[in-house]
């Protein structure tokens, strides 16, 4: 059985912790136990640093949208090369906290970059490579915003404004449209309705793909 390569996605507090989890123990059930997990940006020495200088910055030096940008991506082709490949390449399953479609959502939706400057980068840093299936757990900003502030202190990127949170959303959705690789869950309901939901999501891709 060849190993795979399943993504979550969505906005802060859209619960990707708990549908990790969930995707976890349904592919136990399917007999599948060889997991690596990685999160976005992170997941290497190199990539975890990239992490911290994201999330807090330096010295109160304003980060561009562009520099940003290309942080993401040298984080991400660390994790790819070191870790997601050769972990697929032994048939390992690879279970990511984010990937691509966060930078696509983000920086695109979010921040306007520049969207053919953006899909050059992608196509010469990824080469192709992708997920084989993303659960996009879908959530209003206000809500997912609310669930992670109760959490605690906001980062830098959760410190942006509701607008910006939208963008990200409609973005999302846009890109969840036209991709069938991505499936979207409604994160909005109750808990306990949101994990059957990525439960029987998965159940049935896995029969369409030969995993059951
Ligand atoms: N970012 C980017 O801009 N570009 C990129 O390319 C990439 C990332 C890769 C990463 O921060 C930041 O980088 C992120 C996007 C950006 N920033 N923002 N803003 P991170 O990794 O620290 O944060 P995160 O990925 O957004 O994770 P999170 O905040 O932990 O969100 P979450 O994992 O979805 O939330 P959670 O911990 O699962 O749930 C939050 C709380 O809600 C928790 O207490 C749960 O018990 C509760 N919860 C979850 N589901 C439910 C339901 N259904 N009902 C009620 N309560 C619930």
């Amino acid at each position: 059985m060849s190993g795979k390569f399943i993504v979550i996605e969505g906005l802060e507090g859209a619960g990707k912790t708990t549908a990790i989890k969930t995707v976890a123990d349904v592919l136990k059930q399917n007999r599948i136990f060889d997991l690596v997990y990685t999160r976005e940006p992170g997941g290497t020495p190199i990539a975890e640093a990239l992490r911290n200088l994201i999330k807090n910055g330096l010295d109160n030096e304003p980060l561009t949208a562009k520099a940003e940008l290309l942080m993401f991506y040298a984080a991400r082709i660390q994790l790819i090369d070191n870790v997601i490949k050769p972990a697929l390449s032994k048939n390992q399953w690879v279970i990511g906290d984010r990937h691509d479609l966060s930078t696509q959502a983000y920086q695109g939706g979010g921040r306007q970059l520049d969207n053919q400057f953006m899909t050059i980068l992608r196509e010469n840093v990824l080469d192709g490579f992708k997920p084989d299936l993303t659960l996009y757990m879908d959530i209003p900003p206000g809500l997912g915003l609310k669930r992670a502030l109760a959490r605690g202190e906001l980062d830098r990127i959760e410190q942006e404004s509701l607008i910006f949170f939208d963008r990200v959303r409609n973005r999302y959705q846009e890109l969840a449209q036209h991709d069938s690789s991505i499936i979207t869950i409604d994160a909005s309901q109750p808990l306990e309705q949101v994990t059957q939901m990525i439960r029987q999501t998965l159940k049935t891709w896995l029969i369409k793909h030969g995993n059951q």
